[in-house]
Parts: structure tokens; C-alpha cells; sequence
């Protein structure tokens, strides 16, 4: 049993190895299978990696950033017994809008999935004028309604709390730019109903620690714990020799997720292994889901890799946040309500 509690779905069979003996720095620690989902891993698609899993019915459902043979991406459902292996449909999710016509993104990527109440929704990067972030939902993942862009172009990286706070649904985004984009902020938006947004917050800059100096961007869904929110979130280095993705933690207020309580100065995973370096896009570690069991405490963390594999990574709830406690450095901005 942890002494930190983990609130919400719970996930016995979450997938699991124990932490490897001599393990240095942040404890997180990767699978050693990885990568988990290889190249060519359905007909027509190249590479599959920055995805989303959650359980379902007993099992595991996802949603997958699939790279088509024609280099545009767009999101594929799969499902899993185990969470580890996984098989794809061939054919794009079949979104409709709110008419019930078809509704085909001119390309999708770095989907999200968070069950918020009854209701699943997938929250992705597509194009609408620019770069900007779609949303849909269903409840039996058979249907998928579209639903309407949350924000504006430039933003292409968000993410949905999985409960509402005062009522309100809440989210994660970061302004951006459309292209490669050399800065970003993680900000906060809330809705009452999913179609309007506001009280847009600021919650997290980028840092003077090198590995996140550029931008971040918020990873997976934030998981509530007895500490607050945790959050598994990317930071990004520019180097001479291009971007640099590491994988970064922070606690929020769980009443008021815009105020950082702790922030990790030290990544808590960093490309390293072959499968992270070497690919279409070398170095990156990209999150963009966990699974986590409350009773034992254990989380599994996907995550992108070098924008070619899926791979996985394990923590244990009481010594990640113990982690991010003692190396914690909140500055002024992030510790601030965030409203100017
Ligand atoms: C970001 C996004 C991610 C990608 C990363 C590294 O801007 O496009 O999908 O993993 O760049 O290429």
C-alpha cells in the first residue's frame, strides 16, 4: 500500500516489472522489451508512437498516432488483453460531426484519451487554418462524434483533466506556433460544457534547467493524488543538433491546478536507449498516457520514442513524488495563480 494515495480508475492489471537493481537518478524505469510497438505495425501505416491507452471492460483500448505510407498522420484505435501488446484496426477511426456527416481531420496527431464522467474523449492535434487542437467523444468505441475545436490556432499540444474541478471541465494546452515551435508555456482552460472555454490560466514556463529550456508541453492526463495533480509532462532542449524531448514531473493544486505546488528540476527520463535516439525524429520521449493501480501505487508511463516506436516505462507513486519533492524548484510565475 503507498502513502501516497492515488484517486480514480483503478488498474490491477496495470503492466509492471520491479525496479531494476542500481538504478540511478529519477526512479523511473523502462520496460525491457521495449520498444512495444515496432515499425510497420498495421497495413498502411510506417510508425506508430505518441499514443494513448486507457483500461476498458476489464482490458486496454487506445488511441494510436499513426504515420500513414504517405507520411501523413492520423489516429487508429487498437486494443490490447495485456496493455503491452497490442492489435490495430486498419482503418482510421470514423469520426462523424455533430450532424452525423463524416468528418476527416486533414491529418491528426499526438492523440490523448481521458474519461471524464461517463464519457471518453479523444483530444488531438489537426489543422484548422494552422495547427489546432480537435476533440471528440464516444462512449462505446464504436461511435465517434467530432466535437468542436476547443481554441484558436496556434496550439497543438492538449490534454484534459479526468474529473472536473468545480464543476468545470479543465484543460491543459500550449500556444504555439504552426510550424517546429521554438518556444511554449503550459497554459489552463476551463469549460463549463465542453464548448466554450475561458479563465485561461498560466500554469508552467519553460525553465532555466537546459533540458526544458525551449518549451514544454503537457503529457498525460494529470493524476490525482493525495499530493495533488501529478504530471507527467515533455520538456525540450534546443541543441546545436536539433530538439531534444525528455520526459519531466510536476505536482499541481488540486483545487487550483494553475498554481504548481512542486516541479522537478532533473528529467525524469531522457533519451538513452537506441529506440529513443535513433528513428524518424532522433531524441525524443514523448508522454502521452499512464495507467496507474491506486492500491500498490504502480503507474506505467507510454511514451513516444523518437517519433517512430511506442515505449514503456514503470514509477511507483511514493517514490516519483518523493522524487519531485526533494528536487523540487518552483519559481515565481509557476507558483503565481498565473492571471495577468
Ligand atoms: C512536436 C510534435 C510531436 C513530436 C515532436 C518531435 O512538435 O510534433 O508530435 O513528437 O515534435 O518531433
Amino acid at each position: 500500500m503507498s502513502s501516497v494515495k492515488i484517486y480514480g480508475i483503478s488498474t490491477p492489471n496495470v503492466p509492471w516489472q520491479d525496479k531494476p537493481e542500481g538504478l540511478c537518478g529519477a526512479p523511473v524505469w523502462r520496460y525491457t522489451e521495449n520498444p512495444i510497438i515496432g515499425r510497420n505495425p498495421v497495413k498502411g501505416v510506417a510508425r506508430i508512437f505518441n499514443s494513448a491507452v486507457m483500461p476498458y471492460e476489464g482490458e486496454f483500448i487506445g488511441v494510436f498516432r499513426g504515420e500513414q505510407t504517405n507520411g501523413v498522420p492520423y489516429i487508429y484505435l487498437g486494443r490490447s488483453k495485456d496493455a503491452v501488446h497490442w492489435d490495430f484496426d486498419e482503418n482510421k477511426i470514423p469520426f462523424k460531426d455533430e450532424d452525423g456527416n463524416d468528418f476527416m481531420p486533414v491529418y491528426a496527431y499526438d492523440p490523448r484519451l481521458v474519461k471524464v464522467e461517463d464519457t471518453y474523449y479523444i483530444i488531438w492535434c489537426q489543422d484548422f487554418y494552422g495547427a489546432a487542437i480537435g476533440m471528440a467523444k464516444t462512449t462505446d468505441f464504436k461511435s465517434f462524434t467530432r466535437i468542436e475545436n476547443p481554441f484558436l490556432p496556434f496550439n497543438r499540444n492538449a490534454v484534459l483533466f479526468p474529473r472536473k474541478i468545480d464543476g468545470k471541465f479543465m484543460m491543459l494546452s500550449r500556444p504555439s506556433d504552426s510550424g517546429h515551435t521554438p518556444f511554449g508555456d503550459i497554459f489552463l482552460s476551463e469549460s463549463p460544457d465542453m464548448l466554450y472555454w475561458g479563465r485561461h490560466r498560466h500554469v508552467m514556463g519553460k525553465s532555466f534547467e537546459w533540458w526544458e529550456s525551449l518549451k514544454i508541453g503537457g503529457g498525460a492526463a494529470p493524476i490525482e493524488t493525495s499530493e495533488g495533480w501529478l504530471l507527467f509532462y515533455h520538456g525540450v532542449a534546443g541543441t546545436c543538433n536539433g530538439y531534444v524531448y525528455s520526459i519531466g514531473g510536476a505536482i499541481l493544486d488540486i483545487d487550483n491546478p494553475s498554481i504548481v505546488k512542486y516541479r522537478c528540476e532533473n528529467f525524469l527520463l531522457t533519451p538513452e536507449e537506441w529506440y529513443e535516439e535513433r528513428g524518424f525524429v532522433p531524441n525524443v520521449t514523448f508522454p502521452c498516457a499512464t495507467l496507474q493501480d491506486a492500491e500498490t501505487g504502480r503507474i506505467a508511463i507510454y511514451y513516444g520514442c523518437a517519433d517512430t516506436y511506442v515505449g514503456l516505462a514503470f514509477t511507483q507513486v511514493d517514490e516519483v513524488v518523493g522524487y519531485i519533492k526533494e528536487n523540487s524548484v518552483v519559481r515565481g510565475d509557476d507558483a503565481e495563480i498565473g492571471r495577468r
